[in-house]
This record gives C-alpha cells, structure tokens and sequence, in this order.
C-alpha cells in the first residue's frame, strides 16, 4: 500500500491540506500508522492547468518532508513523486529509495542515469505530453487504448533497461487518468491482466479519480472512497500488487479482505 503525501498547494483531491513539512510528516507517519508499506511524496501537482513549478521550489517543498518522515520512520521505503532528475537526486540524498516518475524517464533525459547509479525502485507510469497536459485530454486519442498503453510501457520499460536499470527494481502503472478519458481508464482496468502480462509488477493510482466521479456522479473527489475501494479489488484480483492511495486506512481493509480470499482460489 503506497499512501501519498501531497505538498502541494493545488493537488486535485487534497491540495493545501498539508502543505507545511510538519503538516505533511504528521500525515505521512498516520498513514503509516493505517497500514502504509511505503510514503510516495510529491511536490508538484499534475492538476490541469496547476502552477508550474521550478526545481529549486520543488526542491524546498520535498526535502524537509522527506528528512523528517526518514528520521521517523526510518523502515518504510519512501518514493518521490517527480519528473525532474534534480529534484529526484535532492530526495534521494535525503532518504528516498523510490522514483516515481509519471512521464516513465520520458521527460528529463537524466533520469534513467540518476535511477541505475543510486540503484533506487524505479515506478514508470504511463502518460502523454508534458506535466501541464498529461492529465488532459490533449493526447487522449487511441485505435485501442490497452494495445497502445500495454505497447509504450514495454517501450518504457526497455528505455529503462537501456539506462542500465534492473528489471528487479522496476513497477509498471497504467497512469489510470492520465492522457486518458473516463472509457480509456476503464477499458485499461478492465483488461489490467494484460499490463500484468509484461511481466514486472504493477501499480494501479485509482484513489478518488475523475472517472469514478464520472460513474458515480460524485463530484467532490475527497468522497470518491467507495468507488475506490472497488476500483482497487477489481485490480487486485487482475493482477495488480501496489495501490496508491489517500486514504490509506479504507484501501487496506478492503485489500486485506479481497486477498484473503483471492489467495485461496485453485
Ligand atoms: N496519480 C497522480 C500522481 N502521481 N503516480 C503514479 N505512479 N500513479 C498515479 O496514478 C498517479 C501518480 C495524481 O494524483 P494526486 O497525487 O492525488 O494528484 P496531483 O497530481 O494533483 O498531486
């Protein structure tokens, strides 16, 4: 279970909230404290039309989170959530074990290099366009959505290899939401057995999207829970090993339940 710490001011579901270093450890250590395995923090929103933000600002947003939650809970790995080398680098001199890259090492050509020399987890999600557009529509054209995403992940994947990044240290994400409309999200749970296919594990970010608010008519995302633990178990049960999430409490009871069941089927 990957429990997000947002230290934005602006993220779609709880932007502002714990926007302060002490707000946003406070928060990281409760949701440990719910059932966490691992802290994916974040300093810059990919909200349409969100502030863009500069390396040294992002910088400052996620270093202060990232030594306090290392000092306190120094055995729960810690995943940055950026596209941008120096931002990564700075997080990973300060406790990071993870980069979580929602351009796939597409955006900063540094980034493969900077993953393969501090032998860190590498997330590759898949996206279209720049952080400004990605969780737009503006790349959202598809003959098939799942061959397309399921085809440029394995071109991600082997970028990756390419950087000199071992396979061992790498998980998939079908970037639900991302470059994609309500149909193309769920056409790509639907058929997550074939992201599984590749053959590296997969992480699904369901938590509180638009397209559950599309299916459910709930249009404040904090309330979007329900449709997230569903979202959650039909991954579960398709294959999918790592969820991130908000609320981290309601998807851990949910998986747990899903699993002990899943894992006595013959
Ligand atoms: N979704 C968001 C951000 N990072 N990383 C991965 N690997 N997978 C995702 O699905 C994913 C992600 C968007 O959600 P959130 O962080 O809540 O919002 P914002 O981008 O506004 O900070």
């Amino acid at each position: 279970m990957v429990g997000i710490v947002n230290v934005t001011p602006d993220s779609f579901s709880d932007g502002g909230d714990f926007f302060s270093p002490d707000a946003a450890a406070a928060h990281g250590r409760q949701l440990v404290a719910d059932g966490a395995d691992v802290l994916d923090i974040g300093g810059e929103s990919t909200r349409p039309n969100a502030t863009p933000v500069l390396i040294s600002e992002e910088i400052r947003r996620i270093v202060p989170v990232i030594r306090a939650l290392h000092s306190a809970l120094p055995d729960i790995p810690l995943s940055i959530d950026t596209v941008k080398a120096p931002v990564a680098e700075a997080a990973i001199a300060n406790g990071a074990a993870i980069v979580n890259d929602v351009s796939g090492l597409r955006l900063d050509p540094d980034m493969g290099a900077l993953c393969a020399e501090s032998s860190v987890g590498v997330v590759l999600m898949h996206s279209r366009g720049k952080v400004s557009d990605m969780a737009t529509y503006a790349h959202a054209e598809y003959r098939d959505v799942v061959d397309e995403v399921v085809a440029e992940l394995r071109s991600r994947a082997s970028a990756a290899r390419d950087s000199g990044i071992d396979d061992r240290s790498v998980v998939l994400d079908p970037g639900i939401g991302f470059s994609k409309r309500t149909e193309h999200s769920i056409r790509l749970l639907a058929d997550l057995d074939r992201v599984v296919a590749l053959g590296l594990p997969v992480l699904v970010g369901v938590s509180r999207k638009r397209f559950i608010g599309e299916i459910t008519g709930v249009t404040a995302a904090a309330d979007r829970e329900e449709g997230t633990m569903a979202a959650n178990v039909v991954a579960l049960t398709l294959g999918a090993r790592l969820f991130r999430v908000h609320d981290v409490r309601g998807a851990r009871r949910s998986l747990d339940v899903a699993w002990e069941i899943l894992r006595r089927k013959h």
